[in-house]
């Protein structure tokens, strides 16, 4: 990629939101899908996430979503980041189109100079993570995310894809290195470390971050999920598969925001969803509503866990027994006879047992670098009594701490739910929590 004298790319700029209406009148598909011209636009900056800026635009005929990859953190100007991860998120969109159909919003266009992609626009829907913190119902989030998940990894697996289709995509993603560094250290070390970024809630949360620091046995679990991390290219993941990342309406769900996107361990994935689901469980009982409206809603979330969990096992299981095309890891022509389709039963239910360990210690990074970290959330962040707030991710941590350290209590989703009130009684003080 040339680079123009500034650092970026030749001809990059940001655009601010003044410039989008003149942006879109040079890009003829997009101006026939609003309708009338610039004049008639409105554009409104609703960019929530770290990183970009998003800008809705709505004509007389219809709206479209305007991404741009900023060469900064967002929130961080001073945090440079390569605007490079726009073609990665837009080389995801394309590659799971045939598989997630409307699991991900449409693609319109793709500007590889301005770095920028024009999509559906979204609406009426919200951010799960905002309607989880309002203590919506929204039934259609956990499974459809969980197939979502299932039809992207499955598909682009070696139970799927011919190897050398998805070596050459490993090779493709494995160039979005600036995001995969801040994976590596924002999700993967920083907890564990010191570091100027790191962010927790002071003084409560000290004696949780020291003890993360020192603590030999968890950070030699964290290591193995790094190396998983590093070495596992199971599939094409999203790489940040948060609350933030998917947005709903009551009965439709779209994943959004592939920008993290690289080939890797499928657990990554459904460990960040369950993990959101886990804090928002915590998070809630700090907020100040009813208490029976508090349970309720506790309970809706430990079945939508539930739900998650089994819809991903039953569609990516379902999904294997029925391909047509395998891939090279179990070709067609291997298991034929009864000795062999009985070996690949087990086989099969084995390999959805390694995912749900992988999804068990990745949901735990996932909520260790919420708590001890730069990119906290927002279902904390609304707890202003820091206290509170603190007494509120304490429970996650040492739940997060024993799902890492002590797998064999938790070989099935059942055991994760049952510690999940169990963990509530941890507080600020690490040591007394390593009974529960
Ligand atoms: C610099 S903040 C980086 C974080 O924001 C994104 O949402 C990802 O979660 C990433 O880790
Ligand atoms: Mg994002």
């Amino acid at each position: 990629m040339d680079k123009a004298q500034d650092g970026h790319p030749e001809g990059y700029r940001v655009l601010t939101h003044d410039d989008i209406p003149a942006y879109i009148a040079g890009v003829p598909a997009i101006v026939a899908q609003l309708g009338g011209g610039p004049a008639d636009w409105t554009v409104r900056d609703v960019a929530d996430g770290n990183l970009n800026a998003v800008y809705l635009v709505d004509g007389p005929a219809g709206g479209v979503c305007v991404k741009q990859a900023l060469p900064y953190v967002r929130v961080h100007h001073d945090w440079p980041l390569a605007v490079e991860r726009a073609l990665f998120e837009h080389a995801y969109m394309v590659r799971l189109d045939p598989f997630v159909g409307r699991g991900a919003p449409q693609l319109y266009h793709f500007d590889p100079t301005l770095f920028t992609i024009v999509m559906e626009k979204l609406e009426p829907h919200i951010i799960l993570r905002k309607g989880l913190i309002e203590g919506r119902h929204l039934p259609k989030a956990a499974p459809d995310t969980a197939t979502f998940i299932a039809n992207a990894t499955f598909n682009t697996s070696d139970l799927a894809a011919p190897f050398e289709r998805k070596f050459e995509d490993i090779a493709h993603f494995a160039r979005n290195q600036a995001l995969l560094r801040i994976t590596m250290d924002l999700v993967l070390t920083d907890p564990y470390r010191e570091v100027w970024r790191n962010r927790y809630v002071r003084p409560h949360m000290e004696g949780w971050a020291a003890a993360f620091r020192t603590d030999v046995e968890l950070k030699t679990a964290v290591a193995r999920q790094r190396m998983g991390f590093l070495t596992n290219t199971q599939a094409l993941i999203h790489g940040d598969l948060h609350s933030g990342s998917v947005m709903v309406t009551e009965d439709d769900t779209r994943v959004i925001d592939g920008e993290f996107a690289s080939y890797g361990p499928i657990g990554l994935d459904t460990g960040a969803f369950i993990a959101n689901l886990i804090m928002s469980w915590y998070a809630h009982g700090a907020y100040d509503r009813p208490e029976a409206d508090r349970r309720a809603y506790r309970d809706w979330i430990l079945e939508q866990i539930a739900i998650f969990w089994a819809t991903f096992r039953d569609r990516f299981l379902t999904l294997w027994e029925n391909a047509t095309e395998a891939g090279d890891a179990y070709p067609a022509d291997y298991f034929t006879d009864t000795a062999g389709k009985a070996r690949l039963a087990t086989i099969r239910r084995d390999y959805l047992d390694r995912i749900f360990a992988d999804t068990v210690a990745f949901a735990a990074l996932k909520m260790n670098r919420r708590i001890i970290g730069y990119a906290q959330i927002a279902d904390y962040l609304v707890i202003e009594d820091l206290e509170r707030r603190a007494r509120a991710q304490a429970p996650a941590l040492a739940l997060a701490r024993a799902l890492l350290t002590r797998p064999e209590r938790f070989a099935d989703i059942a055991a994760v739910l049952d510690a999940i009130p169990r963990f509530e009684r941890a507080g600020l003080d690490p040591d007394a929590a390593r009974h529960l």
